[in-house]
């Protein structure tokens, strides 16, 4: 009854040309003068200045045009301040307000916050109301001058620095923006500076900000930092536009990062890195994300979104650059592959269950709960579609015009599809069903070969189907595109890859004059977001984990084959002969790709192997699924010691520590041969390894087999005694613990832990370290007894009052109960139900778990 529609939009009745503020900075009792110069889009009609405001805001005073409003004109309720139209001018007008707000008391961290001493703000999405009265909405969008007193001695504001002087500064942005991408910032800070010189000549001055004493761990994202801007120059054409650039480092943040314009906040452990404190993993998500926020700047910022219903518009295309980024910077099929694995893992899951949506959903009620899997990541795949379709060069065309046609609006995907369309003469009316419907199609294969007097033809007969989701029951065909290659039988690819497009609901693609039956290299480079269903044998999947020339289809084949080996181990069948020769044969094969052989080596994960199962009809047992992957696991290190101890001394990485994609990927490979040692020395190597090792990837990597093992307690307090007051260390150190500790313990060790007076729990991090290092223990966080259900469900309780958008964020971890058997299914929906229960339960939350109930 509460929920916003994308059908009902409207556009703004008043036209905002420019936002004055004025900041007088105190913790509790901070003052906001407001001057927003608006005239009525219409002067024909007389309509209400509606102005957004959180009850948080307590309103001191209000002028028109200099003169203060008739009280009896303005009206005021928990969201919104009215000024009749009777009290309006009919033409371009002033309207300042005076406010009170408490940043000392927001712990929910939208708007203006403290965070460790130092004032800043997160205004995505609704976050500016809670700082002053103002059209809050993204189309809405205006200059800005911002004055601050404070007498913290860095002030920063969006745009270019006007003034500076002690306890005062100003700012000026010109380029008109909407308020989501306001940010302020005013704190003991220290700067790590660089510039830049950008493809026209103008010099930027850029600035990493950490407290002091961080310092020395800002360097790599100032690194990165450059990199983002050369690249988006080299490969989209796109030029900076401000005189500065700075990005601040925050411990108390909800998202990850954020891209106001010119002032980018961060996420301090998407910022601070030392070889000695963060792993290989944290290094290229700091880059990955550096990149993203920055990327922002064209594709978020000069074009915006019409609406939040758009989010995708930005989201899915700036994700999918800072993608394509990294692929250029790495290895683009580590990456490829790493990124359908974070698909099928978040979007998969989401869109097979209760929370499924459309990359651009037509409702929400919160619209802090869609900053999703499926708007991000779902949304850059369907992006990597269009490119498919319309190749490197329409999709430069189309790219040149959206910048072209739309900078400085606030954009549509209607506008972003005809651009497209206009670029490359194509009709994408049946291709925008990936925008709005929800699901994950199930493509099924059906292969024919018939010999004839020219050579064999080899018919491929493909159907699509789209399982139902909530209130979307009826799916019509989808345009998928179908990356196929065919491997002849000595292992020569006898057809390079050719993209079938598929539009109908059963469709076929015949291969002439082929001399021999080929194998079908399917779905190469994961060519569309789809659960792909095909006849094959396990033979057949290794010969393709030996041949196949896609990385991709290669990499697919070798975790099929383990997958289909852990569904008939977890149901009480034989199964792993194949899987275990033929990992045999990819780790002895010296001339693979490190980082491709690493990732062939890790198992899937037990999540992965419940959603194989669910997806063939059955019901997933998480115990035995531990059980079966532990003794795969087993299976494997007793088969292949001699290669794997050979592998593991071998891969050590010499000289100094460098977070590059080559050496990362020597680790990596080292410490999947360690993981699976590790089952059967007991955790030797692991504890040695964590004793000796100089970085934190392996040590974090040993102490998760050290704890698997139970033998984790020294390391612990090794760990933290050396890093106690380190947080992003600590954050490690509470997520490991109940992730990586056998099932039947996990919920008991995160209890233990949550008493600690270093549990943190109203920084956003510390709780997800806990609480998500317990939700990622499969076994362990659906134990049959429900502990890990209640344990997290008490939290998301707790958390809600304090802060709504982590805790309806963290309830995901519910997403799949309707998976489970009935026992388990039941305590999960008693936890459900028990915080639908809760009075005054917060908004964020109270959809997230009505839409899991439904
Ligand atoms: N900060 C979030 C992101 O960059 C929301 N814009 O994706
Ligand atoms: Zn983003």
């Amino acid at each position: 009854q509460n929920a916003r529609y994308l059908a009902d939009y409207q556009p703004y009745p008043f036209i905002l040309s420019h936002t004055a503020l004025d900041f007088t900075l105190v913790p509790d009792a901070t003052i906001v003068r407001a001057t927003l110069s608006l005239a009525p889009r219409d002067a024909a009609t007389g309509v209400d200045l509606v102005l957004d405001g959180g009850k948080d805001v307590q309103l001191l005073r209000l002028t028109i045009n200099g003169a203060e409003a008739d009280p009896a004109h303005v009206t005021r309720d928990d969201e919104a301040l009215t000024i009749a139209a009777a009290a309006l001018p009919s033409g371009p007008f002033t309207l300042e307000t005076e406010v009170q707000i408490d940043p000392s008391a927001n712990t929910a961290f939208e708007g203006l916050y403290i965070s460790g001493g130092m004032f800043c703000t997160q205004c995505e999405a609704e976050g500016f109301r809670h700082i002053t009265f103002c059209p809050d909405r993204p189309d809405v969008m205006a200059t800005f001058d911002v004055t601050i007193h404070s007498d913290k001695p860095v002030l920063l504001s969006n745009g270019n620095p006007v003034s500076q002087t002690e306890g005062h500064a100003e700012w000026h942005d010109p380029w008109p923006k909407p308020a989501y991408l306001f940010a302020l910032v005013a704190g003991d800070l220290v700067a790590i500076s660089d510039s830049f010189t950008t493809l026209s000549g103008r010099n930027v001055a850029l600035n990493v900000w950490v407290r002091p004493g961080d310092e020395d761990r800002a360097g790599f994202a100032m690194e990165s930092l450059i990199k983002s801007m050369k690249w988006d120059e080299d490969v989209y054409g796109r030029e900076y536009d401000l005189d500065v650039f700075n990005i601040v480092a925050v411990d108390d943040f909800n998202m990850g990062a954020m891209e106001n314009k010119g002032l980018n906040i961060f996420n301090s452990k998407l910022v601070l890195a030392s070889p000695e404190t963060a792993t290989d993993l944290d290094y290229e998500r700091i880059e990955g994300v550096i990149a993203h926020e920055y990327f922002h700047n064209w594709t978020g910022n000069r074009i915006t979104c019409r609406d939040w219903f758009q989010l995708c518009l930005k989201e899915g295309l700036t994700v999918f650059r800072d993608q394509q980024f990294t692929s250029d910077m790495r290895s683009a099929a580590v990456k490829r592959i790493e990124d359908v694995r974070t698909l099928r893992a978040r979007q998969f899951r989401e869109d097979q269950g209760p929370l499924a949506h459309p990359p651009r959903p037509d409702h929400y009620e919160e619209i802090n709960n869609f900053y999703t899997a499926t708007v991000y990541e779902k949304g850059a795949e369907v992006i990597g579609m269009l490119k498919r379709l319309v190749g490197d060069d329409g999709y430069r065309a189309a790219l040149d015009l959206y910048f072209d046609r739309h900078d400085g609006d606030a954009a549509t995907i209607e506008d972003w599809l005809k651009v497209f369309e206009d670029a490359t003469g194509r009709d994408l009316a049946q291709f925008k069903r990936w925008y709005t419907d929800a699901g994950t199609p199930r493509l099924t294969m059906r292969e024919d070969w018939a010999e004839g007097t020219a050579g064999g033809t080899l018919t491929l007969t493909f159907t699509q189907e789209t399982p139902p989701t909530p209130g979307q029951s009826d799916k019509q065909p989808r345009v998928i595109p179908i990356a196929v290659g065919l491997i002849g039988p000595n292992g020569d690819e006898v057809a390079p890859t050719r993209v079938l497009e598929m539009t109908e609901t059963e469709q076929s693609f015949a291969f002439d004059n082929l001399g021999a039956r080929p194998v079908v290299s399917a779905l190469r480079g994961f060519s569309a977001p789809v659960v792909l269903d095909r006849q094959i044998d396990d033979p057949t999947r290794a010969f393709l984990l030996a041949h196949d020339t896609d990385p991709f289809a290669r990499w697919e084949a070798g975790r099929d084959l383990a997958l289909s080996a852990l569904v008939a181990l977890s149901q009480g069948q034989p199964g792993g002969d194949d899987y275990i020769d033929a990992i045999g044969r990819l780790i002895a094969d010296q001339d693979a790709d490190p980082a491709f052989r690493a990732l062939c080596l890790a198992l899937p994960g037990e999540e992965e192997v419940a959603t194989r199962l669910y997806d063939l009809g059955a019901t997933p047992d998480p115990d035995a699924i531990h059980a079966a992957r532990e003794g795969l696991a087993r299976r494997v290190a007793e088969a292949h010691q001699d290669l794997l101890s050979e592998i593991y001394d071998r891969m050590v990485v010499s000289g100094s520590y460098s977070p590059d994609a080559e050496a990362a990927a020597k680790r990596s490979l080292r410490i999947a041969a360690l993981q699976l040692l590790n089952r059967i020395d007991n955790g030797e190597r692991a504890e040695i390894l964590f004793g000796i090792a100089g970085n934190m990837t392996e040590r974090m990597a040993a102490l998760a087999c050290l704890i698997a093992r139970g033998r984790g307690q020294t390391a612990l307090q090794v760990l933290e005694e050396e890093f106690g007051d380190n947080r992003l260390v600590m954050d490690k150190w509470f997520t490991v613990q109940p992730m990586a500790a056998p099932p039947a313990d996990a919920a008991a060790i995160a209890a233990k832990l949550a008493k600690l007076p270093g549990f943190d729990w109203k920084n956003p991090n510390r709780f997800r370290a806990l609480i998500g290092g317990l939700t990622a223990n499969h076994a362990g966080f659906h134990a049959a007894d429900g502990a890990g259900y209640d344990f997290v469900a008490d939290w998301l309780m707790k958390m809600d009052k304090v802060n709504p958008q982590i805790a309806a964020r963290m309830s995901t971890a519910f997403e799949t109960w309707p998976r489970y058997d009935e026992t388990r299914r039941a305590k999960a929906l008693a936890a459900l139900e028990q915080i639908a229960a809760i009075e005054g339960l917060s908004r964020n939350t109270r959809e997230m778990v009505s839409r899991m109930i439904a």
